[in-house]
This record gives C-alpha cells, structure tokens and sequence, in this order.
C-alpha cells in the first residue's frame, strides 16, 4: 500500500495531531506558539511533515489537510483562552499550493469566524519561495492579510535568495532566521555576522526577528545579545500536545 492511498484514510478519519512548540520573548514569557502537524500513522508511527507535506503538495491533499490545521489551531487557541490558560498567539506554517489557491482568503475569513479567533491572535508562515513566485498575487494576498489584522512572518530566513532591501516592499511582520545560521552562531564568525546583519536590517525595518532552532545556552545568550527579539528552540520548549502545552504554560505562572 503506498504513502498516499495511506494519507487518503489518514484525512478521511482525521489521524493528524497538532503540536505546539512556544516561542520565548526577552523577559522569559511565552508570547506565542508555532503549530507543528504530526501524522500518526497506525503502522510506522510518527511520520515527519517533512515526508508527507511534499507528497501531500504533489497529490492536492495539502488542500484539505491544510485546511485541518488552520481550523484546528485557531480552535485550540479559543479553548486556551476560554479555560482561561493564556490568550496566544499561534502562528501556521502555510504551504506554497494553499497560499496560491484563489480562495485562500475567502477560506481564512470563514475559518476565523466560524471558530471565533481574533484575526490578530493569527501568524502565517510563509517562506521566501512562496513570495518569490508570482509575487503580484502575492503582494495583493499579504495587503490583504495587513488589512485584516492577520500577521505574517517570513520562514527560514536567509536560505532563499530574496533579501531584507526587497521584503522592505511587503507588509510582513516578522522574520524568522533559519535554524542552520543559529546553530553556528557562536562557532562561524561568518554566521555571526550574518545573523547580526540580519537583526540590525530588519530592525530598521520594523520587523521583529525570531530565532529558531536554539538548542544551547550559549546560542540563547549570543541571541539576546545581537537583540533578536523571540527565541524558539528545544532548549526553551519542544513541540509538545496541547494538554501538555497546558501544564507548560500553568507551570511558569
Ligand atoms: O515539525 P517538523 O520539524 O517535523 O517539521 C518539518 C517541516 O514541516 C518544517 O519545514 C515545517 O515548517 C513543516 N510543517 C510542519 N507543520 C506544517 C503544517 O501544518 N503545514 C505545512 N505546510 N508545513 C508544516
Ligand atoms: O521549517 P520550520 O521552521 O517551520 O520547521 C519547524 C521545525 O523545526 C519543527 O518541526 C520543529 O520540530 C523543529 N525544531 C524546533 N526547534 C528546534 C531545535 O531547537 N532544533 C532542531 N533541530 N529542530 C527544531
Ligand atoms: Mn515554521
Ligand atoms: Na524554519
């Protein structure tokens, strides 16, 4: 049997798990939350997004599975604040085929309505490729995003081939430096310098920087230093279930 009749009863009976890993301002608080979809396959286990979100982008079920996700993370960040836990802000990795679909922004507006989050409580991740192509529509798509409050942060910093000087153009609120920069940052002077440059432009910019991907007190502490602003990473929080999210976030008040 292959992956994708495998993924096809995995979005009929919905055998997806959202993860949440939170994201650290400088004074230690969780300012928010990126969702991280898990398939939990009923033979092999966890199967990475990394495996099936290219297959699912090939075959079209990114479509519904996307869909999925955007529902399912803005009803979890209700229930957070209905229990009175934390009102976060949770951000959502977008894929090129979804941001792309004409009615992409039609589906967010239903979505956000039907399951009562506030717009502004609502991160899109985007990559530089998926602004790169057709960058008319998707110009028009982020001014829209602007308008409804909707926030977006550039994914993966520094791997793509756009530059700080061209997303100056582009309603964005954030950027989030690729792993790969910071998990060098103390040992590369290259990569040290670049990760300052990145933060001192963007901050003339306007956008706040995210690191991710910190693993190390050392990698934190040079972050923090260099005036990145939010700090991801396993050595601050893993992507945990929400229940587990829960007790994460009780534990530091
Ligand atoms: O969480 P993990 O390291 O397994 O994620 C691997 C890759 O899958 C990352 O590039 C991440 O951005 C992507 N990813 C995780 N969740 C989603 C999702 O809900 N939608 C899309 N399009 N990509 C996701
Ligand atoms: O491409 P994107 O940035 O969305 O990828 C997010 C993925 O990175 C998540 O699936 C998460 O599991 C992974 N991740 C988060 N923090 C760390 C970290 O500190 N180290 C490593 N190696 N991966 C991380
Ligand atoms: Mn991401
Ligand atoms: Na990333």
């Amino acid at each position: 049997v292959s992956l994708r009749n495998d993924l096809q009863e995995a979005i009929e009976n919905e055998r997806f798990e959202l993860h949440y890993q939170p994201l650290i301002d400088r004074h230690g608080e969780v300012c928010g939350v990126e969702a991280l979809l898990r398939w939990k396959h009923h033979e092999k286990g966890y199967i990475s997004p990394a495996v099936f979100i290219p297959l699912a982008e090939s075959t079209g079920q990114i479509m519904p599975i996307s869909r999925w996700v955007l529902e399912r993370a803005c009803r979890d960040m209700v229930s957070l604040a209905d229990q009175g836990v934390a009102r976060l802000r949770v951000s959502v990795n977008l894929s090129p085929l979804q941001f792309h679909r004409t009615n992409f922004l039609t589906n967010l507006r239903q979505t956000l309505q039907q399951t009562g989050l506030a717009p502004d409580m609502l991160e899109l991740e985007l990559t530089e490729g998926i602004l790169m192509n057709d960058t008319e529509l998707a110009i028009d798509i982020l001014h829209a995003l602007r308008s409804m409050q909707v926030g977006v942060s550039i994914d993966d910093f520094g791997t793509g081939f756009s530059s700080l000087s061209y997303l100056r153009h582009l309603p964005i609120s954030k950027v989030k430096i690729d792993r790969s920069f910071i998990n060098d940052v103390t040992t590369s002077g290259h990569d040290a310098a670049i990760v300052q440059g990145i933060i001192s432009m963007a901050h003339h910019l306007g956008l706040e920087v995210v690191a991710e991907g910190i693993e190390t007190h050392d990698q934190h502490q040079r972050l923090t230093e260099y005036g990145c602003d939010i700090f991801q990473g396993f050595l601050l929080a893993r992507p945990m279930p929400l229940d587990r999210l829960i007790a994460f976030i009780n534990r530091r008040q």
